[in-house]
């Protein structure tokens, strides 16, 4: 596919020729490298690079990837996600490092001009554009339900999905559903995996998701022609390979007991940890702990202090009711009760003090060797955290997905 790819490069720039073109500084393009290094510190070929210069010089002679964005049912969160930026000037800059040729949302054109476009679109780039879809595709009653010029969603989906290179699921809707596949989900709205199974798919799921995902996705496409890994759910692993819960700022008031049981409480005004609010953190898998949208920090729902809907997750969000909380399948439960701090003591014998001695050096020791064994068991099966245990497993609301 990279030769498919290069072969467009008499009609299309490389991003250091279309950014010198378009007068964008050399310092936002390495702002934007640093974003997408900070988004992908790993598991990505374009940014396993020591330096956001060393990402620059790599991208900048990449020819810029075609892309042809359909929206279906959808809310079209994933395109305001990608476009409001913190910085006044990133949107243009994300726009010049991809050549979107068709976009509804962001086209001047309507109507019979619009469709023009996208047909010129799909007939110059056939076998060569990225499609990006956004929202999911209804199936009842012959695809009725949604219609692009005149045509069912299924059939535009099936007709521009077989002309292109890849595709990119952008959102839980175009993932597996998400929203209009709610309960009573009226117009059988499915992903797109579901009804092109056999193509090259990534699927990029979040309500919205992180757009540097997206990036990071199309870039490493275009650069060298290979999609990054993926879970069993299409999901790129750079993204998604950890819970929510693993390095979320709440989770030692989680650890501690400390749990917010009502909006507006003491412990929600204090940051205290959401899970018995209903937060699927513990069982949801996305960067958003880490990642935070607009590149503004906290923005990310557990930060602004809403719980974890799981959206990322086929089997949670939508599905599993708000409020409802999470079994817990790889980490122990929290303590209901602690000891008070100001309880009183008696005097601790010299051989007490010994065999605590020995009690914290043994646990010390054990720490230190769990630690050096942490990183050997990453990909072990049978480690812990690693997946629920077999009595657990696909079973009742909150199952590990
Ligand atoms: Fe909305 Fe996208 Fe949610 Fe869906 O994001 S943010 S309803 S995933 O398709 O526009
Ligand atoms: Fe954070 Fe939710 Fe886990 Fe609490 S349960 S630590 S709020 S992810
Ligand atoms: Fe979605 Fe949870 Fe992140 S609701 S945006 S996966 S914090």
């Amino acid at each position: 596919m990279l030769n498919s790819l290069i072969t467009t490069a008499t009609a299309l720039e490389t991003i250091d020729e279309r950014l010198l073109r378009c007068g964008i500084s050399r310092r936002s393009f390495l702002v934007f490298c640093s974003s997408l290094m900070i988004a992908a510190p790993y598991g990505l070929a374009i940014t396993d690079k020591k330096t956001p210069e060393e990402v620059a010089a790599g991208l900048g002679k990449t020819i810029r990837p075609p892309v042809i964005w359909l929206h279906f049912q959808d809310c079209t969160g994933c395109t305001e996600s990608l476009l409001q930026t913190s910085h006044p000037d990133f949107g243009d800059l994300i726009l010049n490092v991809i050549s979107l040729e068709y976009h509804e949302t962001l086209m001047a054109g309507s109507g019979a001009q619009a469709r023009q476009a996208l047909d010129e679109a799909v007939k110059k780039y056939s076998g060569k554009f990225i499609l990006v879809v956004e929202g999911s595709i209804p199936t009842k009653d012959s695809g009725v339900y949604m219609k692009l010029a005149g045509r069912p969603a299924l059939e535009v989906l099936a007709d521009i999905g077989g002309q292109a290179a890849a595709i990119v699921a952008i959102g839980s809707c175009a993932s597996w559903g998400g929203i209009p596949s709610a309960d009573p989900d009226p117009t059988g709205a499915v992903g797109v995996a579901d009804l092109l199974p056999n193509k090259s798919i990534v699927n990029i799921p979040g309500c919205p998701p992180n757009p540097y995902t997206l990036l990071g996705v199309l870039l490493q496409y275009a650069a060298d022609g290979t999609l990054p890994e993926a879970d069993e759910q299409r999901r790129p692993k750079f993204a998604f390979d950890r819970e929510i819960h693993d390095h979320c700022p709440r989770r030692a008031h989680f650890d501690a007991g400390n749990f917010v049981k009502q909006y507006g409480d003491k412990g929600h005004r204090e940051g205290w940890c959401l899970y018995e609010m209903g937060c699927k953190g513990p069982d949801t898998h996305a960067g958003c702990s880490t990642r935070h949208f607009n590149e503004i920090p906290d923005v990310w729902p557990i930060g602004i202090g809403a719980p974890c809907i799981g959206c990322t997750e086929k089997a949670i969000a939508f599905r599993v009711p708000m409020f409802q909380v999470v079994q817990l399948h790889t980490i122990a439960a929290p303590p209901t009760s602690y000891a008070a701090i100001g309880s009183t003591h008696g005097i601790i014998s010299p051989l007490a003090t010994g065999l605590v001695g020995i009690g914290i050096g043994a646990l010390a020791g054990a720490g230190y060797v769990a630690s050096r064994e942490f990183s050997k068991v990453q990909n072990d099966d049978s480690a812990p955290g690693s997946k629920p245990p077999p009595d657990d497993s696909g079973s009742g609301p909150g199952a590990s997905v």
